[in-house]
């Protein structure tokens, strides 16, 4: 777990970057593809949100089938052409469109955020290319 400082801009500034944005979008697809098949079945989606814990289920108070049924609205999110699966392009839109919608809830005002799931974690990896940015701007100033 990692503890990073966000804002909008640092999040649609990674989304942006369209090569660094598919690479890190093509690595996170083969971490939730648990059974390697190049799809993601609808319980691959939910072990993969549940385990980047954006939904806070301890202080929603969600009942076992609000919480199926919300994993499942997820799902249906991604699955764009009704398959019963989400393969990459599909995966690699919504997850676009996911990122750009917390960029516009960020705004300008930063938030520190305490992150889990490691390095598959695409606001990690937006983290780290700002304080990548910022690095090479302090060198070169
Ligand atoms: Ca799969």
């Amino acid at each position: 777990m990692g503890v990073v400082i966000i804002d909008g801009t640092t999040v649609r500034s990674f989304v942006e970057d369209e090569p660094q944005f598919n690479e890190s979008v093509e690595k996170t697809f083969a971490a939730f593809d648990l059974n390697g098949d190049g799809t993601l079945s609808r319980s691959e989606i939910r072990t993969a949100f549940e385990s980047m814990r954006l939904i806070d289920v301890d202080a929603d108070g969600q009942t076992p089938a609000q919480l199926t049924a919300l994993y499942d609205s997820i799902f249906e999110g991604f699955d764009i052409d009704h398959s019963g699966t989400v393969d990459l392009e599909e995966f690699r839109c919504e997850m676009k469109k996911i990122m750009l919608a917390i960029a516009d809830g960020l705004g300008e005002s930063p938030i520190q955020m305490a992150l889990e799931g490691g390095s598959e974690n695409l606001l990690q990896k937006a983290a780290d290319l700002e304080a990548s940015k910022q690095e090479g701007a302090q060198k070169s100033a």
